[in-house]
């Protein structure tokens, strides 16, 4: 891509409104537009990161054998008048009515719909187990909405709905999407806690919510500091087999959310040396809720024994869009952002610094198409702006690798090339440049 034709609305000022840093730097470099309070438009930059998010979470649904579909936005109130959550959901609902009155509402979560999806279709329990899920827009009317992405009205969840056909087979199911989890944030270069949390409007009475540490937070969270350093599986992980040595291991380690926090518990538990109070943001949940919405909804299958019974379910969240937010909260430098290379925009970024000079030209435009054509994503910084602004531009949206091509290196055939993670600068023979940039 090139900058002189792409669309990056950077701002040289902080903007008053942005009270956090991740919500300033998404602003000041073109990533993100307030539409209303908590509504925003995504803007090219935002969005690219926005779908290499949505991507690595449904990568690692897709490898713990959850599978893809898309419920639509709208939902009838009447099927949340089965499961007695129209009213009991309150004011953060969005209630539509179209114009044959019929009332609607903006989904803040599927169980209802999910629930009805499947007893439409299932009958046996031969069919199970099976997990569900989409990546879709949410709308709740939070009273307020503040940091940016952190916390909106709309916002971008993955949510993924497991039918079992006992207790036993659905906490395996949730313990796959635990499992799941852990790889899903480290893969995105962030450290996300599973504690043990609050079921609240979800209902149910065991959940983890998976928190990274920020304190910019919204959740006050309490922890021993040996949980910081436990494995993640890697991707060989058999997702088949038997995962509860890796869900004993996380979870026989104290880390809880304020809510369920038990002092006395944690006092007994964990050395002084040890205590971690903090607080971080929830990027994702995850609940077992048994048969809640499948004793009210009627969604039943005939078990082993011909009789009728009714599912067992848990339904799993990840905030795709508050993660951006995240990501930056944890990634960032007084300069700007420092996009983990999974997550990044663009994987490098080449900076002309002598704009309109023949050989500086010819030059970038050389490491363009080579970096193009092995399917690098490259923005060329082809502006004719000042050189110090170039990099300023560069270290504010955070691309992993910068490529400084300017006359007195390319005398001797050189280019400059810095990562961004720890500014360290290193002089490369143009030649070799692209093969050195290549994954
Ligand atoms: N049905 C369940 C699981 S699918 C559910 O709705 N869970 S939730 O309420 O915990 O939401 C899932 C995730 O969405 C949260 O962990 C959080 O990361 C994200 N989320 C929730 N509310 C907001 C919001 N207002 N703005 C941005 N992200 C949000």
């Amino acid at each position: 891509m090139r900058l002189s034709r792409y669309f990056l609305p950077i701002l040289k000022e902080n903007p008053k409104e942005a009270e956090i840093v991740s919500h300033r730097l998404m602003l000041r470099a073109g990533m993100l537009r307030q539409e209303a309070a908590g509504i925003y438009a995504w803007l090219p930059l935002g969005h690219r990161v926005l779908k290499k998010i949505e991507q690595i979470v449904r990568e690692e649904q897709n490898r713990a054998g959850a599978i893809e579909l898309l419920m639509p936005t709208l939902q009838l109130a009447d099927l949340w008048r089965e499961s007695g959550r129209y009213d009991a959901y309150g004011p953060e609902m969005l209630r539509i009515a179209d114009r044959h009155k019929r009332e609607l509402l903006y989904g803040p979560t599927n169980e209802e719909m999910i629930t009805e999806i499947f007893r439409a279709y299932v009958k046996s329990y031969k069919s199970l187990p099976l997990n569900l899920y989409h990546i879709q827009w949410k709308f709740r009317d939070e009273q307020r909405p503040r940091f940016g992405v952190m916390r909106g009205r709309e916002f971008l969840m993955k949510d993924a709905y497991s039918f079992d056909v006992d207790e036993a087979a659905a906490r395996k199911s949730y313990n796959k999407m635990f499992v799941a989890y852990l790889r899903t944030f480290a893969r995105m270069g962030l450290k996300a806690i599973p504690m043990r949390a609050e079921t609240g409007p979800i209902g149910g009475d065991l959940s983890h919510e998976f928190i990274v540490l920020a304190e910019t937070g919204e959740s006050g969270v309490y922890c021993d500091k040996d949980v910081l350093n436990l494995p993640v599986p890697d991707q060989n992980v058999d997702y088949d087999g038997d995962l509860t040595p890796i869900i004993k291991q996380w979870t026989s380690v104290y880390a809880a959310t304020e809510d369920v926090h038990e002092a006395a518990r944690y006092e007994s538990e964990v050395p002084e040396a040890n205590r971690l109070q903090t607080r971080g943001i929830e990027v994702g949940q995850i609940f077992y809720f048994g048969t809640k919405y499948s004793d009210s909804m009627k969604a039943n299958v005939a078990g082993p024994d011909g009789t009728d019974t009714p599912i067992h379910g848990g339904s799993y969240g990840v905030g795709v869009s508050r993660l951006v937010g995240a990501i930056i909260e944890a990634c960032h430098d007084d300069n700007g952002i420092i996009w983990p290379e999974e997550v990044a925009p663009f994987r490098v970024t080449i900076l002309n610094l002598k704009q309109g000079d023949a050989a500086t030209d010819a030059a970038c435009e050389q490491l363009y198409k080579e970096l193009t054509a092995k399917g690098v994503d490259v923005l060329y910084d082809d502006t004719d702006q000042r050189a110090g602004a170039k990099f300023a531009t560069a270290d504010l949206i955070g691309i992993p690798w910068q490529v400084h091509v300017g006359p007195r290196g390319l005398a001797e055939g050189k280019i400059e090339l810095k990562r961004r993670s720890d500014g360290s600068k290193e002089s490369v023979a143009l030649a070799e440049a692209a093969a050195r940039l290549a994954p």
